[in-house]
């Protein structure tokens, strides 16, 4: 499928090589099952830029989308093709995931053969990327893929149409959490969308959606089968749930845990989410993707990624075992930083 050898390119190597091969044969942009507004606005972005410098036909996939996404590809009457559609592509866009686990039904009709793989992306690096993509813009110190879609515009010497700049400022937003963890560059690069003519209000308007019903009962119940550990001064919630497992993490930091596992059993897979306070990462220097869930993907047969402080896995094994190894991992990646030991007994249970 891939060249032996990674290219780790930026933006305007990214750029050059994206537009020698991007000419005649179609572009496939994939994006995360589940994809939220960055993969979405991030992706729309590339292809806008795409057809206008050289004509050729891109095409956006993914296997599902969150509710902002939701949003988003309706405000801007965005196409999303449907899994089947992904056939006899030579190239190919990852947007916003770095590894193909990621990307649900979707990777049954990947492209085996003679495929150019480039990928654009802001997680914590995966291993298994060396083999997948031939054309990599990596950046893990931006806090969106729409930062690095941004910076191509800007090598690109197209000005930027108004609603692609609001299309990549949903997705600045939305992944820096409404700025509740940007960095400076992040002010910086959502300024530069301004200027190019984003609109804040619909951009905030788009990305507000409220609880559903169904999430506010799982995040209640996930509270109910929640274990508390006391451990290393760290209050480290873990809980089994049926689904929303990424939305019981956030609700449990926001109660008050500094670390939040929850563990999700759907039909014959099973997936985790874990969340911490920015302090466990700056404090510990413990990276939940590199530490806990890359290696528990690896154990239960499937894989994990993400960020520092939001990541995730999914795999085969039973949930509560699945739970148990990710505790044991933090445990001892916290170990391991701290060189101290400390009781498993839980706080409250
Ligand atoms: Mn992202």
């Amino acid at each position: 499928m891939c060249e032996p050898s990674l290219k780790l390119l930026d933006s305007s190597q990214f750029l050059v090589e994206l537009l020698s091969r991007a000419t005649k044969a179609p572009v496939a942009l994939i994006l995360h099952q589940s994809a939220d507004p960055d993969a979405v606005g991030s992706a729309e972005a590339l292809s806008v830029l795409l057809k206008m410098k050289t004509g050729v036909k891109c095409t956006l996939f993914a296997e599902s989308l969150n509710r902002a996404a939701k949003k988003i590809v309706k405000k801007f009457n965005l196409i999303i093709a449907p899994a089947e559609e992904l056939v006899d592509y030579s190239t190919v866009i990852l947007v916003d995931l770095n590894n193909l686990d990621q990307i649900g039904t979707l990777a049954e009709h990947f492209p085996k053969t003679d495929c150019t793989v480039f990928c654009i992306d802001h997680h914590v690096f995966h291993h298994k990327l060396s083999q997948l993509a031939d054309f990599v813009l990596h950046d893990d110190q931006v806090r969106s893929t729409a930062e690095l879609v941004l910076k191509i515009w800007l090598e690109s010497g197209v000005s930027i149409p108004s609603h692609v700049a609001s299309l990549l400022a949903c997705a600045v937003v939305y992944d820096s959490r409404h700025f509740g963890n940007a960095l400076n560059s992040t002010f910086e690069h959502f300024i530069i969308l301004l200027r190019y003519g984003a609109d804040y209000s619909v951009v905030r308007e788009l990305l507000r959606t409220p609880l559903e019903k169904s999430e506010r009962i799982a995040r209640l119940k996930a509270v109910g089968r929640i274990v508390v550990y006391d451990e290393f001064d760290l209050l480290i919630a873990v809980t089994t749930i049926g689904s929303y497992e990424a939305s019981v993490c956030r609700a449990l930091i926001s109660v008050g845990a500094d670390i939040a596992i929850a563990c999700a059993l759907k039909k014959d897979e099973v997936r985790l989410s874990a969340r911490s306070n920015p302090a466990v990462f700056n404090d510990y220097g413990l990276d939940l993707a590199k530490h806990v869930m890359e290696p528990l993907g690896d154990i239960i047969g499937g894989s994990g990624g993400g960020h520092p402080t939001a990541a995730g896995a999914n795999g085969t094994a039973a949930s509560e075992h699945a739970l148990g190894l990710a505790v044991q991992l933090l445990r001892k990646a916290l170990k391991a930083r701290l060189g101290t030991s400390a009781s498993s007994q839980p706080a409250l249970g």
